[in-house]
Protein backbone atom coordinates (compact mmCIF):
# COMPACT_ATOMS: atom_id res chain seq x y z
CA UNK A 1 0.00 0.00 0.00
CA UNK A 2 1.48 3.61 -0.78
CA UNK A 3 2.29 5.80 1.98
CA UNK A 4 0.32 9.12 0.28
CA UNK A 5 -3.16 9.09 2.19
CA UNK A 6 -4.77 11.64 -0.14
CA UNK A 7 -8.21 13.38 0.66
CA UNK A 8 -10.33 15.34 -2.38
CA UNK A 9 -12.18 18.16 -1.29
CA UNK A 10 -15.34 18.92 -1.82
CA UNK A 11 -16.01 22.43 -4.51
CA UNK A 12 -18.21 24.30 -4.21
CA UNK A 13 -18.41 26.68 -7.51
CA UNK A 14 -20.56 28.10 -9.71
CA UNK A 15 -20.20 30.70 -12.83
CA UNK A 16 -18.20 33.12 -9.98
CA UNK A 17 -15.51 30.60 -9.14
CA UNK A 18 -14.20 27.82 -6.99
CA UNK A 19 -15.07 27.68 -3.56
CA UNK A 20 -13.66 24.77 -0.75
CA UNK A 21 -14.42 25.02 2.91
CA UNK A 22 -12.39 22.95 5.37
CA UNK A 23 -13.59 21.73 8.73
CA UNK A 24 -11.90 20.34 11.50
CA UNK A 25 -13.16 16.41 12.49
CA UNK A 26 -15.62 16.50 9.27
CA UNK A 27 -13.61 16.89 5.76
CA UNK A 28 -10.46 17.30 7.70
CA UNK A 29 -9.69 14.23 9.95
CA UNK A 30 -8.51 15.98 13.15
CA UNK A 31 -9.48 19.50 15.40
CA UNK A 32 -7.47 22.25 13.16
CA UNK A 33 -4.84 24.12 15.93
CA UNK A 34 -2.81 25.93 13.90
CA UNK A 35 -2.87 26.56 10.09
CA UNK A 36 0.57 28.12 8.14
CA UNK A 37 1.66 28.31 4.69
CA UNK A 38 4.89 28.31 2.65
CA UNK A 39 5.73 30.14 -0.04
CA UNK A 40 8.38 32.44 -2.05
CA UNK A 41 10.41 29.19 -2.12
CA UNK A 42 13.51 29.04 -4.66
CA UNK A 43 13.33 26.08 -7.11
CA UNK A 44 16.35 24.12 -5.71
CA UNK A 45 15.14 24.46 -2.08
CA UNK A 46 14.47 21.64 -0.29
CA UNK A 47 12.49 22.14 2.69
CA UNK A 48 11.01 19.38 5.19
CA UNK A 49 13.96 16.94 6.64
CA UNK A 50 12.12 16.01 9.21
CA UNK A 51 9.23 13.83 11.08
CA UNK A 52 7.01 14.56 13.50
CA UNK A 53 6.10 12.13 16.96
CA UNK A 54 2.84 12.59 17.18
CA UNK A 55 1.47 15.69 15.30
CA UNK A 56 -0.98 15.27 12.41
CA UNK A 57 -1.33 17.66 9.18
CA UNK A 58 -2.93 17.76 5.71
CA UNK A 59 -0.60 19.69 3.05
CA UNK A 60 -2.56 21.17 0.32
CA UNK A 61 -1.51 23.15 -2.80
CA UNK A 62 -3.43 26.19 -3.18
CA UNK A 63 -1.65 27.32 -5.53
CA UNK A 64 1.19 26.12 -8.11
CA UNK A 65 2.84 23.11 -7.33
CA UNK A 66 5.50 21.42 -5.12
CA UNK A 67 6.97 17.74 -4.55
CA UNK A 68 6.91 15.99 -1.41
CA UNK A 69 8.61 13.09 -0.29
CA UNK A 70 7.23 10.66 2.24
CA UNK A 71 9.42 8.05 3.68
CA UNK A 72 8.57 5.50 6.30
CA UNK A 73 11.55 3.94 7.30
CA UNK A 74 11.01 1.30 4.91
CA UNK A 75 8.93 3.03 2.01
CA UNK A 76 9.48 5.88 0.22
CA UNK A 77 7.09 7.82 -2.42
CA UNK A 78 6.73 11.02 -3.81
CA UNK A 79 3.63 13.20 -4.54
CA UNK A 80 3.50 15.72 -6.31
CA UNK A 81 0.63 18.46 -5.41
CA UNK A 82 -0.62 20.60 -7.78
CA UNK A 83 -4.54 20.47 -7.04
CA UNK A 84 -5.82 22.99 -4.37
CA UNK A 85 -9.00 20.73 -4.29
CA UNK A 86 -6.54 17.80 -3.14
CA UNK A 87 -5.12 17.19 0.45
CA UNK A 88 -2.09 15.28 1.47
CA UNK A 89 -2.32 13.78 5.18
CA UNK A 90 0.71 13.82 6.65
CA UNK A 91 0.76 11.85 10.39
CA UNK A 92 2.91 10.90 13.09
CA UNK A 93 6.60 9.29 12.17
CA UNK A 94 6.77 9.86 8.42
CA UNK A 95 9.91 11.39 7.12
CA UNK A 96 9.21 14.00 4.67
CA UNK A 97 10.92 16.17 2.24
CA UNK A 98 9.44 19.39 0.11
CA UNK A 99 10.92 20.53 -3.03
CA UNK A 100 10.40 21.31 -6.46
CA UNK A 101 8.39 24.36 -5.60
CA UNK A 102 6.75 26.13 -8.45
CA UNK A 103 7.50 30.04 -8.50
CA UNK A 104 3.97 31.04 -7.48
CA UNK A 105 3.62 28.00 -4.80
CA UNK A 106 1.63 28.36 -1.96
CA UNK A 107 1.82 25.52 0.25
CA UNK A 108 -0.93 25.53 3.09
CA UNK A 109 -0.13 23.21 5.90
CA UNK A 110 -3.20 22.37 8.33
CA UNK A 111 -2.12 21.05 11.89
CA UNK A 112 -3.45 19.13 14.69
CA UNK A 113 -1.40 21.07 17.04
CA UNK A 114 0.16 24.29 17.90
CA UNK A 115 3.69 24.82 17.06
CA UNK A 116 6.15 22.56 19.41
CA UNK A 117 9.72 22.03 18.35
CA UNK A 118 10.09 18.99 20.88
CA UNK A 119 7.83 17.55 18.82
CA UNK A 120 10.36 17.12 15.78
CA UNK A 121 12.96 14.81 14.62
CA UNK A 122 15.71 16.22 12.96
CA UNK A 123 18.24 13.24 12.98
CA UNK A 124 16.91 10.42 10.60
CA UNK A 125 19.15 7.86 12.71
CA UNK A 126 17.04 9.19 15.36
CA UNK A 127 14.01 8.68 13.17
CA UNK A 128 14.33 4.82 11.74
CA UNK A 129 14.98 4.31 15.73
CA UNK A 130 11.70 5.73 16.41
CA UNK A 131 10.00 3.94 13.86
CA UNK A 132 11.17 0.25 15.04
CA UNK A 133 10.09 0.70 18.30
C1 LIG B 1 6.28 20.45 8.40
C2 LIG B 1 6.50 20.97 7.02
C3 LIG B 1 5.48 20.50 6.04
C4 LIG B 1 7.10 28.49 13.78
O1 LIG B 1 7.57 29.33 14.61
N1 LIG B 1 5.79 28.12 13.85
C5 LIG B 1 5.26 27.22 12.99
O2 LIG B 1 4.05 26.92 13.08
C6 LIG B 1 6.09 26.64 11.98
C7 LIG B 1 5.53 25.61 11.02
C8 LIG B 1 7.40 27.03 11.93
N2 LIG B 1 7.89 27.95 12.82
C9 LIG B 1 9.28 28.37 12.69
C10 LIG B 1 10.34 27.31 12.94
C11 LIG B 1 11.48 27.76 12.05
O3 LIG B 1 12.27 28.70 12.74
O4 LIG B 1 9.49 28.81 11.35
C12 LIG B 1 10.77 28.47 10.88
C13 LIG B 1 10.70 27.64 9.62
O5 LIG B 1 10.14 26.34 9.93
P1 LIG B 1 10.76 24.96 9.39
O6 LIG B 1 12.20 25.10 9.16
O7 LIG B 1 10.34 23.87 10.34
O8 LIG B 1 9.98 24.80 7.99
P2 LIG B 1 9.87 23.52 7.05
O9 LIG B 1 9.33 23.99 5.78
O10 LIG B 1 11.15 22.75 7.04
O11 LIG B 1 8.78 22.58 7.78
C14 LIG B 1 7.44 23.03 7.91
C15 LIG B 1 6.90 22.70 9.30
O12 LIG B 1 7.75 23.27 10.30
C16 LIG B 1 6.82 21.22 9.55
O13 LIG B 1 6.08 20.96 10.72
O14 LIG B 1 5.78 19.35 8.58
O15 LIG B 1 6.61 22.40 6.94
Amino acid sequence: MGLAKMIQFNVLGDERGQLISLESNKNVPFAINRIYYIYGVELDVRRGFHAHKKLEQILICTSGSCNVLLDDGIKKQVVRLDNPTIGLFVGGLIWHEMYDFSPECVLMVLASEHYDEADYIHDYERFLKEERQ
